[in-house]
């Protein structure tokens, strides 16, 4: 009994399934403590939330122990050994662990089967590391009469993560079992959810099996990141990566610690020890891959929805919103220009002129997007349908366990099959699919749905095998209560593995797939945007956060789900605009345009069974706010562009939340009303009915209104109140950053050919830094190629120069104006020594230089005197 007497928040839970009573608990070597009636009622309100367990592990609970360990080169190798079973059937008798230091900030520890080859997932190819570090900001300590290890930051012995203890370890054939104490509770990440952006630690229980559901708090969604960023008291941050595939959940509980249950796979930890979170970002995308290259047509405006039925109304919607002014790139279609809902067709009635239309949709600089689903109908008549008969006959389909393509349903087709894009010949099927589409649609990307896979069917007609795939001995609280729930069965079978394995790798497998196939067929940069993703999907696609409602706290949560996306290295990322499901309100649509003119994939989309929802269908107010919002959006695109580059090429995030910038300021660990775009564009929403102000905090430093340009000088971090008149989305600037802007017209065709504008914001040291990253927005591998310019700009004291790190790529356009903000009233200026014109606003107190014709291929000279 003493080795009971343990703290409820350091309790871990020995009965994760339904019916513990005394003796089941008992029986598993566990105590049993019952707590009052109230509790127990609440657990039940609560059905998919957890709390402290009746039964849960003793003190001196030996799960694994050491009996052997061996040091190698790169950190050691042992075998640890169960001293009995646990509740689970096929414990692993013995497991071998593999501690791997592989650089100076990161380490991996695999946990595994020594005797039984397990499934690993064969993307993200993370990278192999043959030469052993010298230096670690890491300790790795371990007691060999003891059982499990604990990881220290060399630097201040910080203790990241301790498994001192394996009390709770359990290695069976279909449940996998871990724990860790955590230095603190400031946790994040942990996708796909809809949750604040730092997680509770209330006994919150996160699981990640991809699945088709409306996003609500505590369910699996379309996603699964396996990933949590933590900010250790100290304020330096490390991450942890467990790279497995299997339906999860992750329990975060007060003391803080995370209890992992995965039910299949193996063991493999990747941890980095920042310290700053952007390192730690960083350095998870050094191991998943880093985001890839937008077009630069995708930072544009796009607007879709479910329901425009025809190409006449599609073309209505699209031209009503262009007579507005309203800024737009891509137009999308929905299953609507379809042919009987059926992938690579067009509707040749209803979508009659459709390849016309984007004909004259390329002519205007604008770009055309159409929804693909995975599900290839097997319904149609035999000989008429070249996507199901080719991949019959290419054997392309995902198969039942007889070996037959697996069958389901989605949509009006009476039957549907998967191509399975594990499958290497899928690359050929896939791109000669979208090629006989694109042969007479000329799009320019793909939305690719419906990628958990979603099957209206749970299982095939008949439902599935009973077997011990199907129904797992434990089962992750996914929603619907089964495995197969509107999806395919387990036993399904890939060419990289049973579907019970892969199931979480689908939509990733089809958007690898698609980025190859488009790159094919059209030579250009691929923009796809997938509802269902997994660690590394950011390499290839950008993700969209599902059918959300018309409602101000789905509108909320998007913030979240979007910073957590950043976080996932996935930073091409938005919700629908006004939201999918439900009616959207002028009032709600009004600030949803203003929010989702800073998402950084921005597009309004909705159901069909909803209201209109496009800027003019609600009237004058939210046509006035867009044009405002999304013509700011418009002007900042060469700074958006530039983030997008970093990301790519050094892992950085592009909406960013606060505590990005500011580590050590505590109060911006909880926030997620606010975002940043980088370092400079602080983005302040307003997420409440009927409110012309919005309270924010603004951290310690120099900010101005984007507006006025006023200076507003922030010593100490505090609340304060924006005035937010409907027509206006709060934006601050921070000084310290130079912005490079250009004018915003209809189009990002257009808008990129307008001269260069420089916003230099001035910081307390009378500084600032900025930089550009120009191409020609559409080319394949652009960075990699070094076909692009890419310019530095410094100010300091008088004085803004620019710097040509590198000229590879036409010239961008001309700098026609400087705007120099905080700043004290200035006698005079000079333009590479020329004496120059200019305005000083003495209220504001910004500098203005117009009409500057001056060409950026040689380095720049803006000097002034006071
Ligand atoms: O509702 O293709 O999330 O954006 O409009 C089920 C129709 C299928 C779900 C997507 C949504 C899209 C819709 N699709």
């Amino acid at each position: 009994q003493s080795q009971c007497g343990i703290p409820l928040e350091a309790r871990f839970d020995c009965y994760p399934e339904d019916g513990a009573t005394k003796e089941k608990c008992e029986a598993r070597g566990c105590c049993w403590f019952p707590r009052s009636a109230q509790s127990l009622k609440r657990i039940k309100r609560i059905r998919e939330s957890v709390d402290v367990s009746y039964c849960f592990y003793p003190k001196n609970y030996e799960s694994y122990k050491f009996v052997n360990v061996s040091k190698t080169d790169f950190g050691l190798i042992a075998f640890l050994k169960r001293n009995y079973r646990s509740a689970y059937p096929d414990d692993v008798e013995t497991v071998k662990m593999i501690v791997k230091l592989e650089t100076e900030d990161r380490l991996r520890i695999k946990i595994l089967d020594p005797l039984h080859v397990r499934y690993e997932p064969p993307y993200p190819s993370v990278p192999i590391v043959d030469k052993a570090p010298t230096d670690f900001s890491y300790i790795f300590k371990y007691n060999i009469s003891a059982s499990g290890f604990k990881i220290l930051r060399r630097s201040d012995e910080a203790i990241i993560f301790d498994a001192m203890n394996l009390q709770t370890m359990i290695f069976a054939d279909q449940f996998i079992q871990f724990s860790s104490l955590l230095p603190s509770k400031n946790i994040y990440g942990l996708g796909e959810h809809r949750s604040s952006m730092k997680l509770s630690t209330e006994w919150k229980r996160f699981t990640m099996f991809n699945h088709d559901s409306i996003p609500t708090e505590d369910l699996n969604l379309y996603g699964m990141h396996p990933f949590y960023m933590n900010v250790e008291n100290s304020t330096k941050a490390h991450g942890v990566f467990l790279l497995n595939s299997n339906a999860m959940e992750v329990i975060l509980q007060p003391y803080p610690a995370i209890t992992y249950r995965t039910i299949g796979g193996i063991l493999d930890f990747y941890i980095v020890l920042g310290p700053s979170p952007r390192d730690v970002v960083r350095q998870y995308t050094e191991i998943i891959g880093r985001p890839f290259m937008p077009p630069y047509w995708g930072l544009g405006f796009h607007l879709c929805r479910f329901g425009y039925k025809t190409l006449n109304e599609t073309r209505k919607v699209m031209q009503r919103t262009i007579d507005a002014g309203i800024p737009l790139d891509t137009q999308w279609n929905d299953l609507d220009y379809m042919n009987n809902s059926n992938d690579f067709t067009y509707d040749k009635t209803n979508f009659k002129n459709l390849p016309k239309f984007v004909e004259e949709l390329h002519k205007n600089g604008m770009h055309y997007i159409p929804l693909i689903d995975p599900g290839i109908s097997a319904s149609e008549v035999k000989g008429s349908y070249v996507p199901f008969d080719k991949g019959l006959a290419m054997d392309i389909f995902v198969k039942n366990s007889s070996g037959l393509p697996f069958v389901g349903k989605v949509w009006n087709r009476a039957t549907t099959v998967w191509p399975d894009f594990t499958n290497p010949n899928s690359v050929d099927y896939w791109t000669s699919m979208l090629k006989i589409l694109h042969d007479s649609v000329q799009f320019d990307g793909a939305w690719i749905d419906m990628n958990e896979p979603s099957n209206f069917l749970s299982g095939s007609f008949d439902g599935c095998p009973n077997n011990h795939l199907e129904h797992p001995p434990y089962l992750p609280a996914i929603d619907g209560g089964m495995l197969f729930y509107k999806t395919i069965c387990m036993s399904a079978n890939h060419t990289i593995g049973l579907h019970y394995d892969v199931h979480n790798l689908y939509g990733f497998s089809e958007a690898i797939i698609t980025n190859f196939a488009l790159a094919e067929i059209r030579g250009k940069r691929p923009m796809i945007i997938s509802r269902s993703t997994f660690p590394g999907h950011g390499k290839y696609a950008g993700h969209w956060s599902g059918d959300v409602y018309s409602k101000w706290t789905d509108m909320r949560y998007s913030i979240p789900q979007l910073l957590s996306f950043s976080l996932f290295g996935i930073p091409l990322m938005g919700a629908d605009i006004c939201g999918f499901n439900g009616n959207a309100t002028a009032t709600l649509c009004n600030r949803w345009m203003q929010l989702g003119a800073f998402y950084p994939f921005s597009r309004n989309h909705n159901t069909d069974d909803g209201i209109e929802q496009d800027p003019v269908a609600l009237g004058p107010d939210v046509i006035e706010s867009s044009k405002k919002a999304l013509s700011i959006r418009y002007s900042m695109l060469p700074y958006l562009y530039t983030l997008f580059w970093a990301a790519h090429t050094r892992g950085d995030t592009v909406a960013r939340p606060l505590f990005f910038e500011f580590p050590n300021d505590w109060i911006t660990y909880d926030i997620d009303k606010q975002f940043l775009w980088g370092s400079a564009l602080m983005i302040i929403p307003v997420l409440t009915e009927n409110q012309v102000s919005v309270s924010c905090y603004v951290p310690a430093a120099t900010w101005y209104d984007f507006y006025t340009f006023k200076m507003l000088n922030v010593s100490e971090g505090k609340t304060m109140e924006m005035a937010a008149p409907l027509d206006t989305i709060p934006l601050l600037i921070r000084g310290g950053n130079i912005i490079p802007q250009q004018s915003a017209l209809q189009t990002t065709t257009a808008s990129r050919m307008t001269k260069f504008q420089l916003l230099v914001a001035t910081n307390e040291s009378q500084k600032a830094f900025g930089e550009l990253y120009w191409d020609d927005g559409d080319s394949l591998n652009s960075a990699e190629e070094r076909k692009y310019c890419l310019l530095e700009f410094t100010m300091d004291g008088q004085k803004l120069t620019s710097d040509v790190i590198h000229w590879g790529f036409e010239a961008p356009p001309n700098l026609g104006v400087v705007k120099v903000l905080g700043i004290s009233a200035v006698t005079k200026v000079y333009v590479n020594k020329v004496d120059q014109p200019f305005d000083y606003n003495t209220i504001n107190k910004y500098l203005l230089i117009k009409d500057l014709n001056v060409d950026l291929k040689k380095p720049m000279e803006v000097t002034w005197t006071y």
